[in-house]
Order: structure tokens, then C-alpha cells, then sequence
């Protein structure tokens, strides 16, 4: 094409790129509304505390109000954790990130730095006699991302941890995990010593870092579909923050541009999902949270009113059929549900133990919602890396929890106790 045509096509193609650009950002705001207003209706949550602060409009006041009722939480998490019942790697980590997004540093700030260098200590530990961390490889590494975003030095051996460093040490990192390693990785790459213009790390570390970082970006890129998306929708937002961190912009517009659609048709209703999203949107990574000097910025964000919910006019009718399998895959239990309007599959599991005193579930309360912890009196168990599955069909694995998802009438649902 000639320079000139794709000039005049351009001039004329610019009135409505200038208005879908508007409609984006008007799209981006009214998100951002919504994850504020989120904070009012669900329990505290830092991840949504540091999407808040990373975005471009604000409300200082509900901001303040929320890092009290965290900081609240955070003391009562800390003097849970030294009772040593489980490890919260991941959940201090973002307490950390979300203090630091306000520039918090005080007494639970320290607590909760020593209690993170210990735990990740634990982690490696834990990948040198079992293979796998304390938790997952995803806290691991956004707990190296927390220290580091606060200007702690990490020690070596925490870090090679991440680093693959041999041939027999082959990570399968999930989508969400390769990015937040990532993150991590090149938090330690860049980092300086503060208020001076050395690099934190030996050249040795960070070219390490580098080259680890590279080979997690080759895989992210192999992965790449072409409308955008890297793993599922909600692995995406994580792995666009990894394609800004590491440069590739392009990338990162066209997975954006998806996820504002797919935002508008209500996937990321859920304030965790939309806690992950919204730093993406503003162009924003973890990484950003290290520079932030907290000095007065817009104060204009207002939580508004949601348009009523319109009322589901189709009737549902049908069932909703379960199977249980244990491990062997041998099915121990079914059962059928009638289907009425609006029911999440929580909904539908509760009404089947009410229709039969057979069936039991049980579920734990996390940053994502309630997690279906055991079936019919047979738990999940990190311990022996075992969780229930939540499958449709035959085999295709639900991408949101039992909480967020809405069966559909004559739908087959398994709960599959699974190894990971
Ligand atoms: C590790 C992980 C798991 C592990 C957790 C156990 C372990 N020891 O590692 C296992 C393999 C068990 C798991 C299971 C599932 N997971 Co998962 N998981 C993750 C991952 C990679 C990290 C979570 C984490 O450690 N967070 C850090 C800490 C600080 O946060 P936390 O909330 O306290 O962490 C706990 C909960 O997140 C919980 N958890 C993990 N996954 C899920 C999913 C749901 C829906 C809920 C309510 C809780 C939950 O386990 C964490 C550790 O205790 C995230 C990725 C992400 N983007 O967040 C996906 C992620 C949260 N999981 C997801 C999904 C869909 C599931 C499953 C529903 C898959 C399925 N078809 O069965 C099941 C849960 C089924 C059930 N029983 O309720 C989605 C959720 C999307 C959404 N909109 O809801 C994510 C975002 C991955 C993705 N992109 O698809 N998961």
C-alpha cells in the first residue's frame, strides 16, 4: 500500500479509534468503582488494596479506612502464624505489597517481614528434600516479589530456589505461576541498593535472573493465542503484567483489549479476579509498587450505584446431574438437582445435601471464595497433594470456583479428587 492511502486511511480510521479509546477508559473507571465498592460487601482482601492503589483514580478516604481494617487483619494473621498452624507465605506477601502501596512501614510491617524471610527460608528448604515448596511455587515467588518491592535482600539460596539451575530441575509452572515468577525474577534483576546507585545483586545473580526470565518468556510466548489469552482469562491479567515488565507492549494491548471485553460480559465479577485485572488496565505492574511515593493524588473516584442486576427472565428448567469420583476413578456417588434460577453450583451442592443426608461437602473461605475442601467426609489434603476437582462434562476443567460458577440445565458436573 502506498504511504499516502495508508495515511489517508488512518486520518479517517482516527475519530473512532479516539472514541473507543474514550469507551475504554470509561469502561477502565467504572471497573475500578466496582472493585472499591467490592470492599465494602466482602472481607478484607490486600490484593484488592494494592489494585486500588495502583490505579490512576482514587478515594482516599474508603483507601484509608481499608489498610485499618487490614492491618487489623494482618496482626490477627501474625499471631495465628506463630501459633505455627500452616504456612502464609502468600497471604503475607500481599499484605506486604499492599502496606508498601501505602507506604506503611511500621511495627506489623517488620513482624510480618521476618515472619516472610523465615517462611521463605522454609520454602527452599522444602524444594530441597520434596521437589515442591512449603505452598506452591506461586506464593514462593510472591513472597520473593514482596521482600524484594520493600528493598529486603534475599538470600541466595532462596533465590536459586526460583532459578532452575540443573537439567533435572524442571519446573511445570502454570500460566499464573511462570508470570508471577517472572515478576519476581526481574524485581531482583532491577533492583538497587537504596538511596544508592548500585545494583542490589551480583552480575552473577541478575544475569541468572535474566536468562531465567527469558526462558519463562519463551514458554509464555509458545502459549500465546491469538486472541490474546495465555492459559484461561484469569491467568491473563498475571501474564500481561509479565509481558509489561518485560517490554513487550504490543502483547499486552491486544490481551488488554480481550479482557475489557470479556469484563463486559461479567467474568471478572469476582473482586479477587478483578483485583488481578485492574493493575493491567492502567498500564500497571507489581514492580510499580516499589516506586510509589504515596504523595496526595486524584481523590475523585466515587462508588457507583450498579444498574439492578436485570432479572433473569428465562425459566430454568432441568437438572443439574453430580458425580463424585475418588481417586481410583471409580464413581462413589451420584445424584440430580432440579435446576432453578440463578443457582451457583454452591447453591446446587447445598440443595443436594438437603434432599439427601448421604451427601456432605465442606468448604474453606479464601481470597477467591469458598474452596470445596472435602466430599462426603473425604478431604483434599495439601499434604498429600490431593484437591477435588471441579469438572463439566466429561473432562473439561471449570476455570471459576463453585461459588462464581452457574451450571446449566442438564449439565453433568464431577467432583474428581485429584493429584496436582
Ligand atoms: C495453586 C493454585 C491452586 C492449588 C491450591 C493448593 C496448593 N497447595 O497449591 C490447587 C491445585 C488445589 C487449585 C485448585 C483449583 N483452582 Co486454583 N489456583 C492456584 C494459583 C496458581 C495460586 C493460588 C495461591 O496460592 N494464591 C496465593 C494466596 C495468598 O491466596 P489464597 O487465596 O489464600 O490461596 C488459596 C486459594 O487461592 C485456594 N485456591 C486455589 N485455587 C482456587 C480456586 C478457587 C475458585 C478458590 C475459591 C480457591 C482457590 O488455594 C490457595 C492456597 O491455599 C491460582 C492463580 C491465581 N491467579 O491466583 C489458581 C486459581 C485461583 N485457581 C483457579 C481454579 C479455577 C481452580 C479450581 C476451581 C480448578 C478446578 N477446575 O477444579 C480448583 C479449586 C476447586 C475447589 N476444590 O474448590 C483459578 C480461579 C479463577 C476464578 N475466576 O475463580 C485460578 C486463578 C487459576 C486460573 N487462572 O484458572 N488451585
Amino acid at each position: 500500500m502506498q504511504p499516502g492511502v495508508l495515511l489517508l486511511l488512518m486520518s479517517y480510521m482516527g475519530v473512532p479509534l479516539l472514541a473507543h479509546k474514550l469507551n475504554h477508559e470509561k469502561a477502565i473507571v467504572a471497573l475500578n468503582s466496582l472493585l472499591l465498592r467490592s470492599t465494602r460487601t466482602f472481607p478484607p482482601n490486600p490484593s484488592v488494596h494494592i489494585a486500588l492503589r495502583l490505579s490512576e483514580k482514587h478515594n482516599l478516604h474508603e483507601e484509608q479506612n481499608y489498610l485499618h481494617r487490614l492491618k487489623t487483619d494482618l496482626r490477627r494473621i501474625l499471631s495465628r502464624a506463630e501459633q505455627g498452624t500452616r504456612p502464609f507465605t502468600g497471604l503475607v506477601a500481599l499484605h506486604l505489597l499492599a502496606l508498601r502501596a501505602s507506604c506503611q512501614d511500621l511495627q506489623e510491617k517488620r513482624q510480618a517481614l521476618l515472619y516472610l524471610k523465615k517462611k521463605l527460608s522454609a520454602e527452599r528448604n522444602h524444594t530441597i528434600y520434596h521437589q515442591v515448596p512449603l505452598t506452591n511455587y506461586y506464593q514462593y515467588s510472591l513472597g520473593v516479589l514482596a521482600l524484594c518491592v520493600n528493598d529486603i535482600r534475599i538470600d541466595h539460596s532462596v533465590l536459586s530456589g526460583l532459578v532452575p539451575h540443573d537439567h533435572h530441575h524442571h519446573h511445570h509452572h502454570s500460566a499464573d505461576t511462570s508470570a508471577m515468577v517472572v515478576l519476581a525474577l526481574k524485581c531482583v534483576q532491577e533492583s538497587t541498593v537504596p538511596g544508592r546507585d548500585v545494583w542490589m545483586y551480583s552480575t552473577e545473580r541478575r544475569l541468572k535472573a535474566q536468562q531465567a526470565v527469558n526462558k519463562l518468556m519463551e514458554k509464555i510466548q509458545r502459549w500465546w493465542k491469538s486472541n490474546g489469552e495465555v492459559g484461561n482469562i484469569y491467568s491473563t491479567p498475571l501474564v500481561l503484567q509479565a509481558l509489561l515488565a518485560t517490554g513487550d507492549t504490543e502483547r499486552w494491548l491486544k490481551g488488554k483489549i480481550n479482557l475489557l471485553n470479556k469484563s463486559k460480559q461479567g467474568a471478572f465479577q469476582n473482586p479477587m479476579a478483578l483485583s488481578q485485572l485492574l493493575p493491567v488496565l492502567y498500564r500497571k505492574t507489581y514492580l510499580d509498587i516499589g516506586q510509589m511515593d504515596c504523595r496526595s493524588k486524584s481523590d475523585e473516584l466515587r462508588w457507583v450505584d450498579l444498574e439492578p442486576q436485570e432479572p433473569e427472565t428465562r425459566s430454568q428448567s432441568g437438572f443439574v446431574y453430580i458425580s463424585v469420583k475418588g481417586k481410583n476413578l471409580v464413581t462413589t456417588y451420584t445424584t440430580r438437582v432440579p435446576l432453578l434460577n440463578q443457582m451457583s453450583l454452591l447453591d446446587v451442592l447445598q440443595a443436594a445435601s438437603r434432599n439427601d443426608t448421604n451427601f456432605t461437602f465442606e468448604t474453606e473461605q479464601t481470597l477467591w471464595g469458598p474452596f470445596l475442601t472435602s466430599v462426603n467426609h473425604v478431604p483434599g489434603q495439601d499434604d498429600t497433594n490431593t484437591y477435588w476437582r471441579l469438572i463439566s462434562g466429561a473432562h473439561t476443567p471449570l476455570i471459576e470456583g463453585i461459588q462464581d460458577y452457574f451450571p446449566k440445565p442438564g449439565e453433568h458436573i464431577l467432583l474428581q479428587l485429584s493429584s496436582f
